[in-house]
């Protein structure tokens, strides 16, 4: 029990070292589909304040697979601003459906396909809310994190399809989810529209003094070592 729980845990780390994440392999200065006077994605973009407007949600808060928060009502015209943590780990906000939590929202006849924020780090991805009245389920792409539980809901049902069901339907997937391609940034989306791809958030708003990013080979390095330590501490922990 012990090894299968070291396993989940540190498959993750082993399987994104392998398969490095393609977050900087599109141009980050690619002009942002038309929107009414937010600066230029290249442009580090300072976070908004959670209130009547706007909910910040923090991507892997306090360093756990989670969204904070991860179930929450917002109405018409609401933006939601994910927040991603700066680091070698990154995460996705996918949409999904409350069927399949772990695999993006396809476009099928005239329907338009899910938002998905792409994997990022140090980040951040805004959505309105275009209907309140429907549900907009979401998860992160990383390699089992779905799986782990990194879900989250707006405007839930409160009976039926809840949140609760959504968080057990995806860890009774688990380990066992199919992976998930990064193609980057999709904009669009069901319920609540992406209108932009994810822009820098600017060093003030990011406590740390990380404000060169790391190369995506020094990332690779850094994760690889990673990888031998959690298979290290794997075997030890048997
Ligand atoms: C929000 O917008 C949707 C789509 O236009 C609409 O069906 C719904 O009634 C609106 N919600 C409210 C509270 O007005
Ligand atoms: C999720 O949010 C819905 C809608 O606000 C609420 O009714 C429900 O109790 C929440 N579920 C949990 C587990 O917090
Ligand atoms: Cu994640």
């Amino acid at each position: 029990m012990k090894l299968s729980v070291a396993f989940t845990l540190f498959l993750p780390l082993l399987v994104h070292a392998q398969y490095p994440a393609p977050t900087e392999t599109y141009p980050e200065s690619s002009p942002a589909p038309a929107s009414s006077g937010t600066p230029a994605s290249s442009t580090p973009t300072s976070t908004p304040a959670s209130g009547t407007n706007n909910i910040n949600v923090q991507v892997a808060a306090g360093g756990q697979l989670v969204y904070n928060p991860s179930n929450f009502t917002a109405s018409n015209g609401t933006t939601v601003t994910f927040i991603f943590p700066p680091g070698a780990l990154p995460h996705s906000v996918t949409q999904s459906t409350f069927a399949n939590p772990c695999t993006p929202l396809a476009a099928t006849g005239g329907n338009p396909a899910g938002f998905d924020s792409g994997l990022q780090a140090g980040k951040q991805f805004t959505i309105k809310i275009t209907n309140d009245q429907l549900p907009v389920w979401f998860f992160c792409k990383n390699t089992i994190h779905c799986g782990l539980g990194m879900v989250g809901a707006i405007n839930a049902p409160t009976t039926g399809n809840t949140y609760t069901s959504f968080v057990a339907a995806a860890k009774a997937i688990g380990s066992g989810e199919t992976p998930v391609p990064d193609n980057g940034p999709v904009t669009g989306g069901v319920n609540a529209v992406a209108t932009a791809t994810p822009s820098p958030t600017s060093a003030s708003s990011s406590s740390t003094s990380s404000s060169t990013p790391s190369s995506p080979a020094s990332r690779v390095v850094a994760d690889g070592l990673l990888a031998v330590l959690a298979a290290v501490f794997g075997i030890t922990m048997v």
